[in-house]
């Protein structure tokens, strides 16, 4: 990262391929991670490569349902691993959530790789190795989860995820928060909060909001919860995307 001057138009988005490509080289990343960033990418340069107004509303009402949940759970894939470790951890100690590693392309290795990994960023309890349990409805290795983990959880973020397991997770009747940044993209279309913003910017206002709302009033928090429109929400997104171009 050292490389990469930070005053570079194109800084944060050189710093997440690089971030990517890290990533595989440790064995943390799967290369179909490298498409699915190059996809991010994409959407994020007609985003503008910034943090949407509607997107900030988003992240705030995610930081309230995590606070307010019993059990929050978030999930973590190589390519987050990858791109914000220590930003999850954070985020986890602001909400009280669990961390679990939930892979697509599920390998043993690349499980235990991406837990040392959340260990070196401060993790404590990393969950995912257990595999206890199973997703209703979806194949065998994409469907394997923690029972005191996802399976038990009431609210679970779950960013660039594929569009199967959200909907699965949906039907299980979990509140569901996707950070995805195409709005079109079936994980987005199914979350209760779609969050369409590069994780990079997301995960951290995340933290900010969960912190700031901490030693709110609960009726505040819930209020937030219910203000939020996510078919605006998606809107707003896919508006910001058309003038871009
Ligand atoms: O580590 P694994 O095995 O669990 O695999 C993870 C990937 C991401 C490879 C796997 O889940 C996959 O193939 O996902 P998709 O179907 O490519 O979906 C990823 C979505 O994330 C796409 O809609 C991308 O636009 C979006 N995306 C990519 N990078 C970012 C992003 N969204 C937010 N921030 C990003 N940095």
């Amino acid at each position: 990262e050292e490389e990469i001057p930070e005053d570079h138009p194109r800084y944060q988005d050189l710093l997440t391929r690089h971030r990517i490509e890290k990533g595989v080289e440790k064995g943390i990343t799967h290369l179909q991670g490298m498409h699915a960033e190059g996809r991010g990418s994409a959407f994020d340069y007609l985003l503008g490569e910034e943090t949407i107004p509607s997107a900030d509303e988003a992240e705030r009402a995610a930081a309230a349902h995590l606070l307010l949940a019993e059990k929050p759970v978030l999930s973590i894939n190589g390519n987050v691993a990858a791109l914000v470790p220590g930003e999850m951890v954070d985020l986890a100690d602001a909400t009280g959530a669990d961390l679990e590693v939930n892979l697509f392309n599920r390998t043993e290795e690349r499980l235990e790789a991406i837990a040392d990994h959340l260990r070196e960023h401060g993790a404590e309890d990393v969950k995912g190795l257990e595999a206890d349990a199973r997703i209703p409805n979806l194949d065998h290795q994409r469907a394997k989860v923690d029972a005191e983990g996802i399976y038990a959880a009431d609210v679970v973020l779950v960013p660039l995820e594929d569009g199967d397991r959200a909907e699965a997770l949906e039907a299980m009747g979990k509140t569901e928060i996707v950070i995805d940044l195409n709005p079109l993209s079936r994980s987005p279309q199914v979350a209760e909060v779609p969050i369409v913003d590069n994780i990079i910017r997301a995960v951290p206002n995340m933290t900010e909001h969960a912190r700031e709302l901490a030693d709110a009033d609960e009726s505040e928090v819930r209020a937030i919860v219910e203000a939020f429109d996510r078919e605006a929400a998606l809107e707003a997104a896919e508006e910001r995307i058309r003038n871009g171009l």
